[in-house]
């Protein structure tokens, strides 16, 4: 506690301030999960750069404030800065769930170029709810986890299947599964209830979850490029001095740059993780795929009809 207390006298003696600013930060993924070790990082060298003058606490998997709260929590300034996946939020607008679209962007590349398209529009989202957004990073392809070899959409019929969002959920209802929400850290529990008996994520999640456990099939169907975004309130943001201020916007450019250089590295050391632990790691047929990518086309066509202006100018902006 002494500690504690005269590094932040220092540092309010440096900056200044009356007091160094200490934020709480929930995450909802676990410790394991790169998106954490990236925020870490982050957090790291946010407090190291402003010698303490602000000082992040990382508390992950959901372990301070439930997934579901986490953007409200920052918005309220219940806490001032916390992660969530980016398309949770398509409830709210279409805009921000374009990146879980099935076959819409479906490469690093596609990703990247999808996210300079969707970055204004949903800054300007967020800006309304006094958030805004410091980096955001993806997840590997995502790919589909069965007990057994999926040779067409007809195999996935009646499957209990996990989900982590709308769009999944509509997915794997139009293949003719049985959808179920359930958050990355309960995966174990809910293939070990019997709860779900397949799923949609990716090589990352699998691994971390331990799919071998309960699944024995891996297809990298690659069907998008899910991300995750941090966001910090606007008004504790705009509170920090200015020189902190900078510190942050440095370590999260730092941090999107890294991010996404770890979610590319991680496509193939986990996908060889699940191999190695007895995984069937296996191409889907052009059968499964043409029937998959199908879905993909009538999800597109209904998101088209509902979906705001800039939601879907941000699909034609990656188009061209
Ligand atoms: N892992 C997270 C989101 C996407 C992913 O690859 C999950 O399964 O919940």
């Amino acid at each position: 506690m002494r500690k504690i207390f005269s590094l932040a006298c220092a540092a309010a003696l440096i900056s200044g301030a009356a007091v160094a600013e200490e934020w709480d930060m929930p995450t909802p993924y676990s410790d394991k999960t790169f998106h954490t070790a990236n925020i870490v990082e982050f957090a790291k060298e946010v407090s190291e750069a402003s010698n303490g003058a602000l000082n992040i606490t990382v508390h992950s998997a959901g372990s301070l404030i439930k997934h579901a709260e986490i953007k409200n929590a920052v918005r309220g300034q219940q806490v001032k800065i916390g992660e969530f996946f980016l398309s949770r939020l398509s409830n709210e607008d279409a805009a921000y769930g374009v990146d879980s679209q099935p076959f819409v962007a479906t490469s690093y590349e596609d990703a990247e170029k999808l996210w300079a398209a969707q970055k204004p529009v949903i800054t300007e989202l967020l800006a309304k709810q006094r958030l805004m957004p410091l980096f955001s990073v993806p997840w590997p392809p995502q790919g589909l986890y069965t007990g057994s070899e999926v040779k067409s959409v007809d195999d996935l019929k009646g499957l209990k299947f996990r989900a982590y969002n709308a769009a999944l959920e509509q997915f794997a209802a139009l293949a003719g599964a049985a959808p179920t929400q359930v958050e990355a850290a309960d995966i174990p529990q809910a293939f070990a209830t019997g709860q779900v008996e397949a799923m949609i994520t990716s090589p990352s999640t699998g691994a971390n979850t331990k799919a071998w456990d309960f699944v024995s099939h891996y297809s990298p169907i690659n069907a998008w490029v899910p991300k995750n975004i941090v966001v910090v309130n606007k008004a504790a943001f705009d509170a920090l001095d200015d020189t902190v201020k900078s510190i942050v916007l440095d370590a999260a450019a730092k941090a999107e740059a890294r991010g996404w250089e770890m979610s590319k590295q991680e496509t193939s050391a986990k996908t060889a993780e699940l191999t190695e632990n007895g995984m069937i790691v296996i191409e889907p047929s052009d059968e499964l795929l043409s029937g998959l990518k199908a879905i993909g086309a009538d999800m597109q066509s209904a998101w088209q009809e509902s979906a705001s202006d800039d939601a879907k100018a941000i699909i034609e902006a990656f188009k061209q």
